[in-house]
Parts: structure tokens; C-alpha cells; sequence
């Protein structure tokens, strides 16, 4: 039986993915934390406690109540976040990160860790960026995100834990918004795309990202955790990509489906500089050799399917979404 701990479940990822576990391992069986406890949401569906990962004890103390066997460590800051906040983002993302390493040691957990493309720098090859290959990033949130994953397989060739993680490319969602990321920008478009038909956007037109919409990142967090470990030559972490995107083709794909749809610049030259430190487009053969990735959703039907949620969302609660805050502890 699996009994899952989730950290930093109330941000964008968590938000998602808790319920996504309910459904496959049963609603009891995943316990919900975060430093923040949401107000409402369906996360309060099932299990959740209040839990600070800087406070080594009471992850200790949740795991053992919760006689959990996997760990999803979400909580952490994301690049732009963490570069107004250097030493908090070290603190935040390396000291949660070796709590639990370090509880899960002693418990027997399993562990996944989001990494990013945010591990990879401006000496990395940048189209693709293959799975192993240069890892020199310009940002506190890849120097944290590099030392995770060497972290991870640390502890998994030293002490035996099985870590397993991806890196991310930007995430695009409905649910829940992200915070202080630098691909904020390809959320926040289709919500001012439907709120007043134009968008004013932070990144250059040009500037080429990998993305991924949430249903198949949830799926693949989930998916690498089941792998067959006897198949797995990689773990600390798995590149994986579904599309690659500027903000011009994503305003194109908006365009099509809300006419007259307009995007402005204004380039924000801290979040530019970190998205041009990124690759242009990663290569994720590995997880599809090593366990079966495949993304099911492209630029098209994501757009459809964030355009038909969003107009429902909105018509309920326009107004009161905030993006681009701080993501604290919750980021994920
Ligand atoms: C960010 O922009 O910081 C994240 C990421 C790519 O890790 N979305």
C-alpha cells in the first residue's frame, strides 16, 4: 500500500497533483502539507496538516504519523522569486530538501523532487539540451535545483533511498496560479487574454522556452515514480518537455481562439536574463527510453482546454486570482 506525504502541496503543482494521487492510491492515503493551510480547495477533500520542511522534527513527526513510504517535495521558491531572495531561496531549497532526504533515510521513503530547466546554464547546449551534459546555471534557483539533484543521487547510491525526479520545463494551469517564476508569463496570458483581450508581457517576444500543461506533469511525476527501477540508468532528474514556445506563438494560439487578442512587451531585464540562461529546448529521450514518457497535450489543445476552464473559473471568481506572488514555501 502507498501512503504519500505531498510538502508544499497548496502551489501550483500540488495543487494538482494531490488530487490526481487521491484518485490513483485512495483519498486517505495521500496527506496534504503546507506552511500555508488553504482556505478552501480540494485539497481539504482528503488529509492535510500545516508542516514547515525547515523544521527537520516535524517532517519526522508527519511521515511517522502518517506511516507514509513516498515523499513529493514541492515546497520551494522559484527562479525570479529566488533571485529577489538569494539566501532565502538556499535556505528554503536546500534545507527543506535534505530534511527530508534525511527523514526518508530513516523511514524508508521513497522521494521525488521537482528539478528544472532552470538546472541547466548558459554554457549548456542549448537546442536540445541533452540529458547529461553542462550544468552551470546563473541563478540561486538552478544552483539549488543542480545541487538537488546531486543531492538525490547522493542519498540514493549512499544510503539506498529511492529518489526519482524531473526537470520541469515551464508549467501552464488553471487551477492554481504559480509565483515568481519566469514562465509566469505563459499563464498569466490566457487569463488577461479572456479578462480584457490584451497582454502585456514580461519576456520578449522571441524568447523560446520549453512548457508542458499541468494534466501531463501531474502524469509524469506520478508515472516516474512507478517506473520499474530495474529500467532506470537516470533518477536526479529526468528531462521532460511537451512543447517549445515564445510568447509570440503562444499569443498566435490564443489569437486563434479569442480574436482580436493583442500582446504588448515590456521586458522585464532580470526575468530576460534568466529565461536567456535557459535552453531553447531540452531532449527528454532518456524518459521516454527509460520508462514511457509521452506528453498528450500540444500547444492546440492545451490552449482549448485552458480557454474552456478559465472562462468557467472566471465567470465565478474574476477578480480574485492574484499571479505572480511570492510562492513561499508552496511553489509546485
Ligand atoms: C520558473 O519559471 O522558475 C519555473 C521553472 C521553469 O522551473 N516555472
Amino acid at each position: 500500500m502507498t501512503k504519500i506525504v505531498v510538502t508544499g502541496a497548496a502551489g501550483q503543482v500540488g495543487t494538482e497533483l494531490v488530487p490526481a494521487l487521491r484518485e490513483v492510491y485512495g483519498e486517505t492515503e495521500v496527506l496534504a502539507t503546507d506552511v500555508r493551510v488553504p482556505g478552501t480547495g480540494t485539497l481539504l477533500d482528503g488529509p492535510f496538516e500545516a508542516l514547515d520542511c525547515l523544521d527537520a522534527a516535524a517532517v519526522a513527526e508527519v511521515v511517522r504519523r502518517h506511516a507514509a513510504d513516498t515523499i513529493y517535495h514541492l515546497a520551494a521558491l522559484l527562479s525570479a522569486s529566488a533571485e529577489q531572495k538569494p539566501q532565502l531561496a538556499y535556505e528554503v531549497n536546500m534545507g527543506t530538501l535534505v530534511n527530508v532526504l534525511e527523514v526518508a533515510r530513516d523511514a524508508h521513503c521513497a522521494v521525488f523532487t521537482p528539478s528544472s530547466i532552470g538546472a541547466f546554464g548558459p554554457g549548456t547546449p542549448s537546442d536540445p539540451a541533452p540529458q547529461d551534459t553542462v550544468q552551470r546555471p546563473s541563478t540561486m534557483y538552478g544552483v539549488t535545483k543542480v545541487a538537488g539533484e546531486l543531492l538525490c543521487d547522493y542519498y540514493h547510491s549512499r544510503f539506498g533511498v529511492d529518489t526519482r525526479g524531473l526537470r520541469f520545463p515551464g508549467l501552464i494551469s488553471h487551477v492554481a496560479p504559480p509565483g515568481g517564476g519566469t514562465t509566469d508569463y505563459a499563464v498569466e496570458i490566457y487569463y488577461d487574454a479572456l479578462e480584457s483581450g490584451r497582454y502585456t508581457c514580461f519576456l520578449s517576444a522571441d524568447t523560446q522556452l520549453d512548457m508542458m500543461y499541468m494534466p501531463d506533469a501531474v502524469r509524469a511525476a506520478i508515472e516516474v515514480m512507478e517506473a520499474d527501477p530495474s529500467r532506470l540508468r537516470h533518477r536526479n532528474a529526468f528531462n521532460v518537455t511537451a512543447m517549445q514556445l515564445t510568447p509570440a506563438t503562444l499569443a498566435d494560439a490564443i489569437r486563434a481562439e479569442v480574436p482580436g487578442f493583442e500582446i504588448a512587451y515590456d521586458v522585464d531585464p532580470v526575468r530576460q536574463r534568466i529565461a536567456e540562461s535557459w535552453p531553447r529546448r531540452i531532449d527528454d529521450s532518456a524518459a521516454r527510453d527509460e520508462w514511457g514518457w509521452s506528453h498528450r497535450y500540444d500547444l492546440a489543445s492545451m490552449t482549448k482546454d485552458m480557454l474552456t476552464h478559465l472562462k468557467a473559473k472566471l465567470g465565478a471568481d474574476a477578480g480574485h486570482r492574484k499571479l505572480g506572488a511570492d510562492a513561499g514555501h508552496g511553489r509546485n
